[in-house]
């Protein structure tokens, strides 16, 4: 029974019309009488805050009426729990799903403000590091545009991701103040919060009933306020909340303290309270390992728990149904300590026997893994868990226990095995794995694209998979066409709805409609024109941040993506010093002219990657200062990287650069914004560059490298890899070069250990892949002459990127994993 009766027939008002003269008088409105400010003396930022409160306004009655459809029809709801959001601006996302973009360009054009000035402004929410918190982003959307009640819960960092500046072409952090004016789209909710708890001890107790249980007395505490941004879907579809927590102390201030003149220590509690969601983690693929980290993943996991089942009582008054209502997808193991939270809640807070509980824990949670690299995965010290979570860790060793068994009797496993599936490992100090806990608590484990969900079944999970051969599966990424072409790339957008019309706007597969204009000249010229124009935009950028002049007539050759030794910037620039070196060498050439775009940011403990940053920029100086290269190759480097970035670079490049170690990119998801957007790739056979190439056709792609059996066979051989260097006169002579201090005359050793590791162990193989990496670049020179050829290849990768949509993705998540019906219209 319902504890307290919903009202969920609240009258939908009338959907107000979308005109310009309504909108302009709401912004006025909003800049009087909700930011206090005279049009006379507004800024900017007042400009950017009316306007977004304006468009708010229009999505309101959306939200209100999502929500309480979800209330009335009784529908299953969908959780995605993630440590990261990497969402970017909001504002042009908003005003296009709802069809607002024009109305308010021309609202503010008439109170002579210029939108896109605006759009500039807002702060980009840089909630994630990178692929994982973007892929939280795209979803979100998606299961807004496919009607799917759904609620992301995560954290609201004060400080996101790091801004990158250079320094002498060393890269430096500084902190990043998205929240610096205010933030208009979120809401804050005070009557949605949680304590949390942490260390403490454990204590058994006897209710009045004769009942024995355990209970948890932590020693510590803190709220957990509920922070919400309304996502809104295509033309409006359905609005879904992203609820994100902020810690804040029980008691903001010590006033014993503080009365007897510990001013500080009077807010020493605040301090810790707020420092668990002051910033996010830098690393993107290695664990962090410290103890705060471990807070915010217990921290966001109960919160979102204790919202998620007071929700569900309210509604259905009753936990059994728990796995028919409710699907709790864990993106990655950093909310896997939910899998004990809910397990606590259920035995310990509802009396529910501990057989019936572990059934409804793997009935509602699915987990998502993005990596196989072994220093991202996950596991906490158990002394650690024991002082901060000790109830967590006896669930833990209960569930370990029950999992052994199984393995042990119905598996027949041995000693070995067992200790593989353990959820603890016993080497050195004793440790919990969390993708272990992951994995045994879910239903439904899935990979990110289809090599890397094999290779989960071969490798990490190759013991859980024989005892649970049903859970693996594979859901391959995809990203939200609608931020990742139609807004990004107006012009190509209006271009194909002048050729096929309007109807891949609803349905991506329609792009296909394209296929029949790809040899058509008049089609490609178009298509080349809107491409050339991009370029210019990005010229212009370059141009103003950097000081460099590129020509929009050169080849745009992009590699942005986190720095990391196996994703390779290292090989790309390898190969830009032996460029540079054959131009020298053979002025004579019909060389193609280049433009190598390099961004991306490296984990501030990461010293290769920062110092392959340091490399990028020290090449970048010789050559583009070199006259004897005149003007034929530019290498950039572009500071700070984050969405905004990307929206103007990728719709800018030609190339495509997705240039992985076979084996080591789970998916990729750069990979398919190029695609969408008309570049063509350069890459492995990694990650969903497999599927890409099946999808856009070999004719279409320009794959490179060792496979993933190879590289596994070279690793297992322990081959020698100077071979490969002895064997390429051009290779040897760029490393050199390099190695020499020809990059670096202000210090010649700088990259002696890093070019020396590529003879000594070349782990992700940039020494064994060059050559073939090296023909491949000449092999897309090639194409790229044959002007029909090369249009030709750019609007086919376009036509057949469908797959490649995130709406594809969630309909799979939502058919195969939560369970919840798709509306059909
Ligand atoms: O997830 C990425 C994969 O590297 C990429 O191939 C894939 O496309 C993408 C989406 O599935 N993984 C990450 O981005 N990983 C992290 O960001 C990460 C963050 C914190 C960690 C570990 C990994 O502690």
């Amino acid at each position: 029974m319902p504890q307290k009766p919903i009202v969920y027939d609240a009258p939908t008002p009338e959907p107000r019309a979308i005109t310009v003269e309504a909108l302009q008088a709401e912004i006025l409105e909003k800049l009087t009488y909700s930011i206090g400010k005279d049009p006379i003396v507004a800024r900017r930022h007042d400009w950017l805050a009316a306007t977004i409160y304006a468009v708010r306004d229009r999505i309101m009655d959306r939200w209100m009426e999502s929500s309480r459809e979800t209330w009335r029809t009784s529908n299953k709801r969908v959780y995605y729990l993630s440590l990261e959001f990497l969402i970017g601006r909001l504002m042009r996302d908003a005003m296009s799903n709802v069809g607002l973009m024009e109305p308010v360009r021309e609202a503010l054009k008439n109170l002579k403000v210029d939108l896109d000035d605006l759009l500039d402004l807002e702060p980009d929410a840089a909630l994630g590091n990178g692929g994982l918190g973007r892929l939280a982003a795209c979803f979100m959307e998606s299961m807004s545009t496919l009607q799917i009640p759904a609620y992301g819960y995560g954290i609201r960092y004060a400080h996101g991701l790091f801004r990158q500046e250079m320094s002498e072409g060393w890269q430096v952090e500084l902190p990043e103040e998205w929240l610096a004016h205010g933030n208009p789209w979120e809401f804050e909710r005070r009557e949605s919060a949680y304590e949390i708890g942490f260390g403490g001890h454990v204590e058994p107790v006897t209710d009045p009933d004769g009942t024995a249980r355990q209970e948890w007395r932590p020693n510590d505490h803190l709220m957990a306020v509920a922070f919400d941004t309304p996502i809104v879907g295509w033309r409006g579809a359905r609005v879904n909340t992203l609820r994100l927590w902020s810690a804040q102390p029980i008691d903001p201030i010590l006033l014993d303290k503080f009365n007897s003149g510990d001013h500080i220590g009077a807010l020493e509690e605040s301090a810790r309270a707020e420092a668990i969601t002051r910033v996010l983690y830098p690393a993107d693929s290695t664990a962090a390992g410290q103890e705060l980290r471990l807070r915010q993943e217990f921290f966001f996991s109960s919160a979102s728990l204790q919202d998620i089942v007071r929700r569900h009582l309210q509604q259905y008054g009753d936990l059994g149904s728990l796995p028919e209502k409710v699907a709790v997808q864990l993106n990655d193991t950093h909310p896997a300590i939910s899998i004990a939270e809910l397990m606590r809640i259920l035995v310990d807070l509802n009396g529910m026997r501990w057989a019936d509980a572990w059934k409804i824990t793997k009935g509602v949670f699915s987990y998502t893994n993005h990596t196989l690299l072994p220093e991202a995965l996950e596991s906490w010290p158990v002394a650690l868990l024991e002082r901060l979570l000790p109830r967590h860790m006896q669930i833990i060793y209960a569930i370990n226990a029950d999992v052994l068994t199984e393995a042990r009797q119905r598996a027949k496993f041995g000693d070995d095995q067992i200790a593989r599936v353990s959820l603890i490992d016993e080497h050195g100090g004793r440790r919990v794995r969390m993708g272990q806990l992951a994995f045994v608590g879910s239903h439904a484990i899935n990979g990110v694209s289809a090599l890397h969900t094999e290779l989960m079944k071969q490798t990490v999970f190759s013991d859980l998979h024989k005892l649970y051969p049903d859970r693996i599966q594979n859901k391959t990424n995809g990203i939200t066409p609608r931020r990742w072409l139609m807004q990004c790339n107006p012009g190509l957008t209006r271009l194909i709805t002048e050729r096929i019309g309007p109807g891949f706007l609803d349905d991506i597969d329609k792009l296909r409609g394209l296929e029949a204009h790809a040899d058509d000249p008049v089609f490609q010229e178009q298509f080349a024109n809107v491409k050339t124009a991009n370029k210019a935009r990005l010229a212009r950028l370059i141009k103003d941040r950097l000081g460099v002049t590129v020509s929009q007539d050169a080849l745009f050759d992009v590699q942005i993506k986190r720095i990391h030794e196996y994703k390779r910037q290292l090989l790309n620039i390898i190969q830009a010093v032996a460029a540079y070196d054959e131009i020298r060498a053979h002025p004579e050439r019909d060389w193609v002219p280049r433009v190598k775009v390099f961004a991306g940011k490296a984990a501030p403990s990461y010293w290769n990657a920062k110092l392959i940053i340091k490399l990028i920029n020290d090449v970048a100086r010789v050559i583009n200062n070199d006259p004897a290269v005149r003007g034929l190759l530019k290498v950039v480097f572009l500071p700070n990287y984050n969405v905004s970035a990307a929206e103007i670079i990728v719709p800018a490049a030609d190339l495509s650069e997705q240039i992985s170690t076979a084996g080591m990119e789970a998916s990729g998801t750069g990979n398919m914004k190029f695609m969408a957007n008309g570049a063509v790739t350069i890459g492995t056979m990694d990650g969903a560059n497999v599927e890409m190439h099946k999808e856009v056709g070999g004719e279409n792609i320009v794959i490179f490298g060792l496979t993933t059996e190879q590289v596994a066979e070279k690793r297992a051989k322990s081959e020698v890899p100077s071979g490969a260097i002895d064997k390429s006169p051009r290779l040897k002579e760029a490393l050199d070069s390099i190695s020499s201090g020809v990059f670096s005359p202000d210090d010649r050793n700088r990259y002696r250990d890093l070019i020396g590791g590529l003879y000594d162990h070349d782990w992700f193989m940039v020494a064994r892949d060059f050559d073939a990496y090296a023909a491949a670049q000449a092999k897309v020179d090639k194409l790229w002459l044959d002007k029909p050829r090369w249009n030709r290849m750019a609007i086919l990768n376009t036509a057949r990127v469908g797959f490649f949509s995130s709406d594809r993705t969630i309909r799979q998540y939502a058919e195969d994993i939560w369970e919840v019906p798709l509306a059909t219209h």
